[in-house]
């Protein structure tokens, strides 16, 4: 029996239109969200003791996994995980949450300079990877990049997926593009929910 699966979207693949077309959500979703969580599924199917293991336990302590397994679990199981965080975070034409969007303003000065931020680390990230917020053990809110499907230290609030599969059907080489569109469907309520959890 298969131990992780699909989160369930609270919208239907054609309501980030016309931000995220409904042919990328179908694939990237049904296709490429789905094999992360197969071949996850898969290299831990002969080990019936780490399928009790949720996915942040076995993906904060890689080094307790199998060497024959490990990668397969660092790269499917963050994508697994990786996922369920981005489609999470969005929503139809955003949500906004004017108190945790105000302590980001006085962080990073105004929510302008945040925003430049985190788009400039999207642009620059090279290959493929992810853009987060995250919040350290400090409470300490930052802006990370990562590759491929890593996953960063400290709590995940916000997950900006810049692999060319999140974009290239509607988009192509136009990341900047992209990224542009993404910010007008994130769930800023669900991204301070996490940040108060
Ligand atoms: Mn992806």
């Amino acid at each position: 029996m298969a131990k992780f699966t699909l989160p369930q979207l609270n919208y239907k693949f054609s309501e980030l239109e016309p931000y995220i077309d409904v042919a990328t959500v179908e694939l990237h979703y049904g296709k490429h969200h789905q094999a992360y969580t197969d071949k996850l599924n898969l290299a831990l199917e002969a080990y019936p003791d780490l399928q009790s293991k949720s996915i942040e336990e076995l993906l904060c302590n890689l080094e307790a996994v199998p060497t024959e397994i490990r990668n397969a679990v660092r790269n499917n199981g963050g994508g697994y995980y990786n996922h369920n965080l981005y489609w999470k975070t969005l929503t139809p034409n955003g949500r906004t949450d004017s108190a945790f969007q105000g302590t980001i303003a006085k962080v990073w000065g105004t929510w302008e300079k945040f925003v430049e931020e985190f788009s400039q680390k999207a642009l620059t990230q090279f290959g493929s990877g992810w853009v987060w917020l995250v919040q350290g053990a400090d409470s300490k809110l930052s802006i990370v990049q990562t590759s491929n499907q890593d996953v960063p230290a400290g709590k995940h609030l916000l997950a900006l997926d810049v692999w060319e599969h999140a974009y290239y059907l509607k988009y192509q080489n136009r990341r900047a593009d992209y990224v542009q569109n993404w910010w007008k469907v994130v769930d800023w309520e669900a991204v301070g929910k996490l940040a108060r959890q």
